[in-house]
């Protein structure tokens, strides 16, 4: 009798939120970036995608998806790409030791749940995908690291192979065409710099307008100022943000995460035909951190934007009451916002 075994892996990968911003593919199909862009891993209990991976010959229909409980289809290029890339390392074990069962030719059962806004740009994508891939890999007990996982994630939505790491990571462009090199690594723990906070205000938790993958490409294709960008701007950032992290130094950290964000929503605006991403809700944020930063005499607060209208605001532990009051108080002004806060986390390996 064929073996009825259900085989079953869980993990939670956590959502990242750019400092620098990753925009521009300059080869879309294997999902390879025009520049590298480093992130920060948020608190898993705030935001986070929780997935169970199941396996058995037991199984008759396909391969399937539920997200929050409505069934989603794995038939896409990207998807598929990452089944086939898991599967494969799969078999490869299965070839060498004939005694392992063989998963990787029994159908798949994901569920995932997000506690958090989807596609809503905060990052549902990358959690999602960084899940995803990592329950197949345990299921799998794949010998990977998550650099390696990083490939495979970056395949299904760029953005998920910085949510494999917590802490500061980075996701290198790499050079190569076959993309080998374009992964991520992680650029510091969380526990280097673990007075890191971050506080999410929910503008608004309808899908966006223009998705990313389009809105990029769009930006790639007809907007002057990006080879600036990418070319010349964001190399220089990514050395110095490196260094900001390095040695702790939380303004040069916030002027340069403002000045990213700023520069890609530029690029967005200077789209053919524009992308609007921030609103006048956004810009209210971004004016009520400059009142807080003027107050303190310093930057103790930088406001971050995806391509939504949902702001990120790091700051340090040490001015808890400064920022995260004073927008508690400057929220309560506004309708329909919702503030959620994190912290820099060290992603789970499990
Ligand atoms: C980022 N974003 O670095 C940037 C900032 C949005 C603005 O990564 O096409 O959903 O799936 O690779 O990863 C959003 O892009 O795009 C994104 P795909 P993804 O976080």
């Amino acid at each position: 009798m064929a073996d009825q075994t259900i085989y079953r892996a869980s993990t939670t990968a956590p959502v990242n939120i750019a400092v620098i911003k990753y925009w521009g593919k300059r080869d879309a199909k294997l999902n390879l970036p025009t520049n590298s862009s480093l992130s920060v891993t948020l608190s898993q209990a705030d935001l986070c995608t929780t997935t169970t991976a199941s396996c058995s010959a037991s199984y008759t229909t396909a391969d399937s998806l539920l997200l929050n409980s409505a069934p989603q289809t794995l038939e896409t290029p990207r998807t598929q790409a990452c089944l086939k890339a898991l599967r494969s390392q799969r078999a490869a074990l299965e070839e060498a030791n004939s005694n392992l069962p063989k998963l990787s030719t029994f159908p798949l059962r994901i569920v995932s749940v997000n506690n958090f806004p989807t596609a809503a740009g905060l990052a549902s994508s990358a959690a999602g995908f960084a899940a995803l891939i990592r329950a197949i890999a345990n299921l799998y007990e794949l010998p990977a690291n998550p650099s390696d996982l990083s490939i495979i994630a970056r395949q299904g939505s760029g953005s998920a192979c910085r949510s494999l790491f917590g802490g500061y990571v980075a996701w290198q462009a790499g050079e190569k065409a076959d993309g080998s090199d374009s992964l991520a690594v992680e650029v510091a723990p969380a526990s280097h710099w673990p007075e890191m906070r971050a506080v999410i205000l929910v503008a608004s938790a309808l899908k966006k307008d223009v998705g990313s993958t389009e809105g990029m490409q769009l930006t790639v294709k007809t907007s002057t100022l990006f080879p600036l960008r990418a070319n010349t701007i964001v190399p220089q950032r990514m050395e110095e943000m490196k260094k900001a992290i390095a040695s702790k130094n939380f303004e040069d950290f916030a002027r340069i995460t403002m000045q990213d964000s700023n520069g890609f929503h530029a690029t967005c605006l200077d789209t053919y035909p524009p992308t609007f991403y921030m609103n006048d809700t956004s810009r209210a944020a971004v004016r009520a951190v400059e009142a807080i930063n003027r107050a303190a005499g310093k930057d103790v607060a930088a406001y971050t934007f995806d391509a939504g209208p949902n702001a990120v605001i790091y700051y340090l532990a040490e001015n808890e009451g400064l920022v995260a009051g004073l927008f508690k108080s400057f929220l309560s002004h506004i309708d329909g916002w919702q503030v959620r806060r994190g912290q820099a986390i060290q992603a789970s390996s499990a």
